[in-house]
């Protein structure tokens, strides 16, 4: 573990959502407990309570003006999140009282907190490498139970684990090669071609196997934009209710009711969505049933996946929309309203289900359709670990480089295996955060909310 900075700063935000009934204030850093001692006084010093325990106390403002009675935590460094001396207050909520006390901690000294800098502290004090602090981001922005359950084992180390021990792997070999060649008269026990070409494989097959889930991390951080589309009436927004699950939009037998894109957020077996109702499509007379319906081929042009809604109990050609510079292979149509009529479609390659967004029937299949597009196959086990694009790219990377090692051993090219060995070490290194240049790593914990 490396050893913690204590010529930092002290630094402080509020920790919680402001709003709720309880805020969470949180200062970290080598002042951290003279500030709290300062500022907050309960039956006993808060040092003397045992390490770690909530204790009541009254916090005052610098004017000894009381601004809240609320719960205190001493966490003695290195046993808190960010491996340094940290005080948490749990006060009560709203929005005056916890902007209160963090006025009183920055007047005692400390500076208010960048976003992500706990948790950058965290990783520069060894707490948590750079895949774990990345998990709390994802941790933070779950949309669904599986991205959250995904970037929780990212967080128990699942990820880093895997790249930390290929990274072991591959710097033993590089420093046999490097006194290999310092030695190269010398017959002493070397490890045999084959060996090294064996861990070389080894390492290429966990690159190939993460970089499988680049598609996943993809989906599970930033999820899909799911349109409905299709002719005025055919039941877009009724099928919309239906996936939300409650009455969000108007559903009447008046063509033309939605008159303008609706967007909701929700999940699909652990997909998180984007979803998006459109206008229904016709030939429109007025001028804002034409703009709503310009919208509608708009957010159809944007979106992963389009569920084109189709009325069974109509013919297709009344209900044939412009699907022309749209790949096909992202539309489902969906034939509605099977509870009343069975008419058959010629539909082409184009997938579809039949379904009746009134009585269900059908819906099971067309979420199998839907899993089925975004990950190739319906019933999709939790992805092991979700690589993000910074991932994939270093493992590329690592990839290209032991392809090229691999090359070098046959003609006893000792000194470019090395080069392209110490290349993919690097890479695997700026994954977890070995090897990391500080400007990478403001980038990434710029990205992270404050407070964390
Ligand atoms: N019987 C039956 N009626 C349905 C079904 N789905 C929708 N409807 C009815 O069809 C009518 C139109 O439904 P909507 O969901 O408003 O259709 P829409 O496609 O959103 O229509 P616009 O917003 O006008 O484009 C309503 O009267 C619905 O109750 C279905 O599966 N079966
Ligand atoms: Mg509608």
């Amino acid at each position: 573990m490396k050893q913690t900075n204590f010529t930092e700063d002290t630094i402080t935000a509020i920790a919680s959502g402001i709003g709720g009934s309880v805020a969470v204030l949180r200062i970290s850093g080598k002042e951290a407990l003279t500030i709290s001692q300062h500022i907050w006084i309960g039956k006993k010093n808060l040092v003397d309570y045992p390490l770690r325990s909530l204790q009541l106390g009254n916090l005052y403002a610098k004017d000894h003006t009381l601004i809240d009675r609320c719960l205190a935590v001493y966490m003695k460094a290195p046993f808190s999140y960010t491996g340094e001396d940290v005080v948490e207050f749990q006060c009560h909520g709203g929005s005056v009282v916890a902007k209160n006390i963090l006025k009183v901690i920055l007047e005692s000294g400390a500076r208010h907190a960048e976003p992500g800098e706990f948790s950058k502290r965290a990783f520069i004090n060894g707490k948590i490498d750079l895949t774990q602090a990345e998990a709390v981001a994802d941790l933070i922005a779950a949309q669904s139970d599986m991205a959250m359950h995904t970037a929780n084992r990212q967080l128990q180390g699942n990820l880093g684990s895997r790249i930390n021990q290929c990274y072991e792997r591959l710097t033993e070999i590089l420093g046999e090669i490097e006194v290999r060649m310092d030695f190269v008269d010398e017959d002493l026990d070397w490890s045999s071609d084959d060996s090294i070409n064996i861990e070389i494989t080894k390492a290429q097959e966990l690159c190939a196997e993460l970089l499988q889930f680049r598609n996943e991390g993809e989906i599970l951080r930033n999820g899909i934009r799911l349109v409905i589309a299709g002719a005025t009436n055919a039941g877009k927004s009724s099928l919309l209710n239906l996936i939300l699950g409650i009455d969000r939009a108007i559903v009447t037998n008046v063509p033309g009711t939605t008159r303008d894109t609706l967007e909701e957020y929700a999940h699909i077996r652990g997909i998180p969505i984007k979803l998006i109702d459109t206008a229904g499509i016709r030939e429109a007379t007025d001028l804002v049933e034409k703009e709503g319906i310009a919208r509608s081929y708009g957010s159809m042009k944007e979106a992963d996946l389009i569920l084109w809604v189709i009325d069974s109990s109509r013919t297709l050609d009344e209900q044939q929309i412009d699907l022309d510079n749209i790949d096909t292979k992202k539309i489902i149509a969906v034939v509605n309203k099977i509870d009343i009529a069975n008419n058959e479609f010629d539909l082409g390659d184009i997938s579809n289900v039949r379904i009746s967004a009134v009585t269900g029937d059908g819906y099971t299949e067309l979420l199998d359709c839907i899993e089925e597009k975004v990950w190739g196959h319906p019933h999709k086990e939790e992805p092991d670990v979700a690589i993000n694009s910074r991932h994939a790219v270093l493992l590329d990377e690592c990839a290209e480089q032991l392809a090229q090692a691999k090359q070098a051993i046959p003609n006893g090219e000792f000194e470019l295996l090395a080069i392209n060995i110490s290349s993919a070490i690097n890479a695997l290194g700026k994954i977890t955060g070995r090897t990391l240049q500080d400007d990478v790593m403001d980038y990434i914990f710029a990205k992270f909310c404050i407070g964390k």
